[in-house]
C-alpha cells in the first residue's frame, strides 16, 4: 500500500475503524486453531471434547455446527472463542472424502487426533482417511487416543491392543505417532489419562497448554483472572489477525485493546476514565510501549522493545500486537482488582507483570501468526485476498 493510502487509513471515521474491527473479529473466529477428530462412530470422540472442554454432554450436542458434509465444528468457548474442535462423522460410509475437511484444518494451526476404542482393531475406513490426509501434505501434527482403557482390565492385553492399532496408524502414516491412553467414562464418572492427553495436545497446539491445562493460582487476584483469561486470548488473537493484513492493524489494533479494556472494566464493576487509563499506562512506562501501541498500533511499538525493532515483518507485527494485547489486559485486570479494594500495587510489579504475561503467550502467538500466514502464503497475498472479502484497505474510487 502507497503511504499516502496508509495515511488516509489512519484518519477512517470512527464507523470504518468499527467495521475493521469487526471485520478481524470474524476473520479471527472462521480461523481458530483446529483439532480434528476422526474415529469411528462410538469412539469416543464427543466424549473426548467434553472432558477436554468440561461442557456437558448436552452442550457439546447443541454447539455443534455443520461445516462441511462430514464434519461439525464445536468453538471453545461458544462466545469469543479461542479454539474449535472439528468432528468427522460418515468415517463408515464407504468412500469418505476427507478434502473438503482438510481445507478447512488448513486455514489454522491444527492437529488430527485419531480416536480409537481399545481393542477396536477394525480400523479400515479410519485408516483410509488417514492415508489421505497424510497425502495432502496439509497437517504435520498427529496424535492417537485409545479410548476405554479400563474395558481392559489386564494391564499387558490392555497395552498390547494399544501397540497394535499404533503399529496400523503407523505403518498408513509411514512415521512413529504419538499415543495416549485414556478412559473418558469411569464407572464413578471419573476420567483416567487426561492430564497425558492435555500434554500431548499442548505439545501440538500451545493454546491447549494455556486454556485447558490446570493451574495453580496463587491468590484470589490470579483466580479472578484465570476466568477472564481466555477472553483475554480471543482480543489478543483479533488484534494478531488485524496486523497480518498490512496497514489494517495501526487502525484496528488500538481499537481492539480499547474494547478490550472497556469488556473487562464491566468484569469488574467499573469504568476507564482517561485519568485511570493514563494513570495505568504511566504506570507501565513508556519503556514498555504500550502508550504508543495504543496511540499508533503495534507496528510503531516494535520499535521501542528491544530485540524487536530489527524484524518488523507482518508476521512479526502480529506476534507483537497478540502478545502486548494479551499483556494490557493482564496488568489490567490486576489494576482494577486492586484499585477496587483500594489497595497499592507498585508501578514495579505491575511492569514484571506485563513482561511475564507478554512471554507467557509468546509461543501461542508465534505458532498462531506463522500458521495464518501459511494459510495464507503471506500477508501480502493476504492483503490482496482480504481485499475482496471486504478486508481490505482500499474502497472503490480510491
Ligand atoms: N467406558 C468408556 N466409555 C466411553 C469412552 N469413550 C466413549 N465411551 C462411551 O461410548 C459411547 C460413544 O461415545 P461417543 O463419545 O458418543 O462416541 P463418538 O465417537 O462421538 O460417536 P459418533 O458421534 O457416533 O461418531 C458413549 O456411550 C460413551 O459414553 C471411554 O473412554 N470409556
Ligand atoms: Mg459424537
Amino acid at each position: 500500500m502507497s503511504l499516502f493510502g496508509k495515511v488516509r487509513q489512519a484518519y477512517r471515521s470512527r464507523d470504518e475503524k468499527e467495521e475493521l474491527v469487526n471485520q478481524a473479529s470474524l476473520y479471527h473466529d472462521s480461523h481458530l486453531p483446529t483439532l480434528w477428530l476422526l474415529g469411528k462412530t462410538g469412539a469416543g470422540k464427543s466424549s473426548l471434547v467434553q472432558s477436554i472442554t468440561g461442557n456437558s454432554e448436552a452442550e457439546i450436542g447443541k454447539g455443534f455446527r455443520p461445516c462441511t458434509q462430514t464434519a461439525r465444528q464445536f468453538v471453545f468457548p461458544e462466545s469469543k472463542p479461542v479454539l474449535q474442535f472439528l468432528d468427522t462423522r460418515g468415517l463408515s460410509e464407504s468412500g469418505y472424502d476427507a478434502t473438503e475437511d482438510i481445507k478447512i484444518c488448513t486455514k489454522q494451526g491444527h492437529a488430527l487426533i485419531i480416536v480409537m476404542k481399545i481393542g477396536d482393531t477394525e480400523q479400515g475406513d479410519v485408516l483410509r482417511a488417514v492415508q489421505q490426509i497424510k497425502s495432502s501434505r496439509q497437517i504435520n501434527n498427529y496424535l492417537l487416543v485409545h479410548t476405554a482403557s479400563h474395558s481392559v482390565q489386564d494391564f499387558k492385553e490392555r497395552e498390547r491392543l494399544a501397540r497394535f492399532n499404533c503399529a496400523q496408524v503407523e505403518q498408513t502414516l509411514g512415521s512413529e505417532i504419538a499415543s495416549v491412553t485414556v478412559d473418558l467414562k469411569l464407572p464413578d464418572g471419573g476420567v483416567d489419562g487426561m492430564e497425558h492427553l492435555i500434554n500431548a495436545l499442548s505439545e501440538m497446539l500451545p493454546i491447549v497448554a494455556v486454556v485447558l491445562r490446570e493451574k495453580q493460582c496463587s491468590d484470589e487476584e490470579a483466580e479472578k483472572f484465570q476466568e477472564l483469561q481466555t477472553k483475554v486470548l480471543w482480543y489478543s488473537g483479533v488484534a494478531g489477525v488485524s496486523d497480518i493484513v498490512p496497514g489494517i492493524g495501526l487502525v484496528a489494533v488500538p481499537g481492539i485493546q480499547w474494547k478490550l479494556l472497556s469488556d473487562l472494566a464491566d468484569s469488574y464493576g467499573t469504568k476507564w476514565s482517561k485519568k485511570v487509563l493514563a494513570d495505568l499506562l504511566g504506570a507501565l512506562g513508556a519503556g514498555i510501549g504500550v502508550r504508543y501501541s495504543m496511540k499508533f498500533g503495534t507496528r510503531q511499538v516494535v520499535k521501542f522493545l528491544p530485540g524487536w525493532g530489527q524484524t518488523v515483518g507482518a508476521a512479526s507485527a502480529a506476534v507483537m500486537s497478540f502478545c502486548t494485547t494479551y499483556a494490557i489486559g493482564r496488568v489490567a485486570c490486576k489494576y482494577m482488582y486492586h484499585k477496587n479494594r483500594e489497595e497499592e500495587v507498585s508501578n514495579e510489579e505491575l511492569r514484571e507483570l506485563f513482561y511475564s504475561a507478554f512471554d507467557s503467550v509468546k509461543k501461542v502467538a508465534g505458532q498462531e501468526v506463522a500458521a495464518m500466514a501459511q494459510a495464507d502464503r503471506g500477508a501480502e497475498n493476504a492483503c490482496d485476498q482480504y481485499g475482496s472479502r471486504g478486508f481490505g484497505t482500499n474502497t472503490a474510487g480510491e
